[in-house]
């Protein structure tokens, strides 16, 4: 790659070791790293207008620069709370019915994105290249190049891109989509997700597509999926980390040769851990045998508590746990674990590897990295079995675990019994076989291609 690599996401990350979050967060650093390059977005901050809240902090380390913004009050609430999380995130998620569209949310997007490109723009160089990712930034690219930039610039979209009729739903819809065609690169998860982009493009707005070119508004794009993975290999070795270790034989001590089934989400309604529990409620009540036998682990830190619908889903989770525990439970038996904390990304690869089930059933996503990980963190020569939602976007990659439709308990209580009982011979090549993918398609390779074909679009 030529220039120096300019990364903006909605959240700059932590860049020095061991503090680093998540999956994503660490790809990108990687990547910064390998070129030597800027990672540019908010700090994280909320601050007053005029008490700092319109500069820019830079930091330096290891050749990576990080320029932050803090948000002001009220960009944080139409911005992020409002047009990001309540609008874009729920229709991308095919939730119409939780999409609250205001005014004055989709002006705080306009605006943050500008002082956004505004403040990004001096820091800037001919040659750079920039990578710009996820909803909160569609808008981000059309303002740069307002300011006579004509740098590359690609965009990646973490979540579904959902289908056509959803789209138009969206008030100023087709004004989104005109800002999208000022990048050089459209990237996505799936080829699902390019279709139904391409196919609101063409048939909704007029535009052509042809050899991976989409053209639309005078503009000209390419379009591509690119499936997220995670780190393979280091997710594996986890697992023999001293928090893994620790944690693993922590839990297999406590489960006394019981099953263990996990579930590891951010706490947020399109993961379907309501539908998951009530599919752990229906195994229970349809077969006995699991009673006394099976434990279900759900962790899920609570995300976003400044919006109202994942407050709701809290209170409605938290009365389904004490309901299937109070009417199931024995005095030497809890069938549910429900734990709201962030564990640390070694201790969660232990908690994988002592769950000989992981249950993943979103009712939409992106992709999932959690599906990735909980099989990464397996014994190979004793697998457990992965249960995992058609509607995730890994489900197209991951072929070999047990598909399920997430909204029909039924079949996924038969699943997690077919899962218990799966022979050892069929869980080492189900497991083989998904492992063959995840080292195929790390995020060593999806980072690399994406910004292969952003140097040649
Ligand atoms: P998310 O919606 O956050 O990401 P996901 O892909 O599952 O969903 O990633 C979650 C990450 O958070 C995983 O790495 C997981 O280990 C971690 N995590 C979750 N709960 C945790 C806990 N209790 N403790 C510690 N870590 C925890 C969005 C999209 C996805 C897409 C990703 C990446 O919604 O569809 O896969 O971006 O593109």
């Amino acid at each position: 790659m030529a220039g120096r690599l300019v990364v903006v996401s909605n959240r700059v990350g932590p860049v020095r070791g061991a503090t680093r979050a998540g999956g994503l967060a660490v790809a990108l650093v990687d990547a910064l790293r390998e070129a030597g390059g800027l990672w540019f977005g908010w700090s994280g901050r909320i601050t007053e207008p005029g008490a700092g809240a319109g500069g820019v902090t830079e930091e330096h380390y290891r050749g990576i620069t990080t320029a932050t913004l803090d948000l002001t009050p009220d960009e944080h609430h139409d911005y992020y709370n409002g047009f990001a999380n309540q609008c874009l995130w729920p229709l991308f998620h095919y939730r119409i019915d939780l999409t609250a569209y205001e005014r004055r949310f989709y002006e705080g997007y306009q605006r943050v994105n500008v002082r956004f490109a505004q403040a990004l723009q001096p820091l800037l160089r001919p040659d750079d290249i920039l990578w710009v990712h996820d909803y909160h930034l569609i808008p981000f690219a059309e303002t740069l190049r307002a300011m006579e930039q004509r740098q590359r610039i690609g965009f990646f979209l973490h979540i579904p891109f959902p289908s056509r009729e959803v789209v138009l739903a969206l008030p100023h819809h087709d004004r989104l989509a005109k800002s999208l065609m000022a990048y050089d690169l459209i990237g996505f998860h799936t080829q699902r997700d390019v279709e139904r982009f391409v196919d609101y493009m063409v048939n909704e707005l007029g535009g052509e597509f042809r050899d991976g070119r989409l053209r639309a508004f005078g503009r000209e794009a390419v379009v591509k999926a690119f499936p997220i993975g995670i780190d393979t290999k280091a997710y594996a070795d986890f697992v023999y980390t001293e928090d893994g270790q620790r944690q693993w034989q922590r839990v297999k001590s406590a489960l006394r040769g019981r099953t263990q089934i996990i579930g590891v989400d951010r706490l947020d309604y399109t993961k379907g851990i309501p539908e998951r529990f009530a599919a752990f409620e229906r195994l229970l009540a349809d077969y006995p045998d699991a009673r006394g036998r099976v434990e279900f682990l759900q962790v899920a830190p609570l995300s976003r508590e400044g919006v109202n619908e994942y407050a709701e889903i809290r209170s409605r989770l938290e009365g389904a746990a004490s309901r299937i525990n109070g009417h199931y439970a024995e005095v030497d038996w809890t069938p549910l674990h429900y734990i709201n904390r962030t564990v640390s990304r070694r201790a969660l690869a232990g908690l994988y590897r002592a769950s000989k089930i992981g249950l993943v059933t979103p009712l939409r996503d992106g992709m999932n990295l959690v599906a990735k990980e909980y099989v990464a963190a397996q014994d190979p020569e004793d697998p457990g079995v992965l249960v995992l939602s058609r509607f995730a976007g890994s489900a197209w990659q991951m072929k070999s675990a047990l598909i399920i439709n997430p909204y029909d308990t039924v079949e996924v209580a038969e699943a997690l019994q077919t899962a218990r009982y799966m022979p050892l011979d069929e869980r080492k090549t189900r497991h083989a076989e998904l492992m063959k993918g995840l080292l195929e398609d790390d995020v060593t390779h999806w980072r690399r291609s994406y910004l292969q074909a952003l140097d040649a679009a």
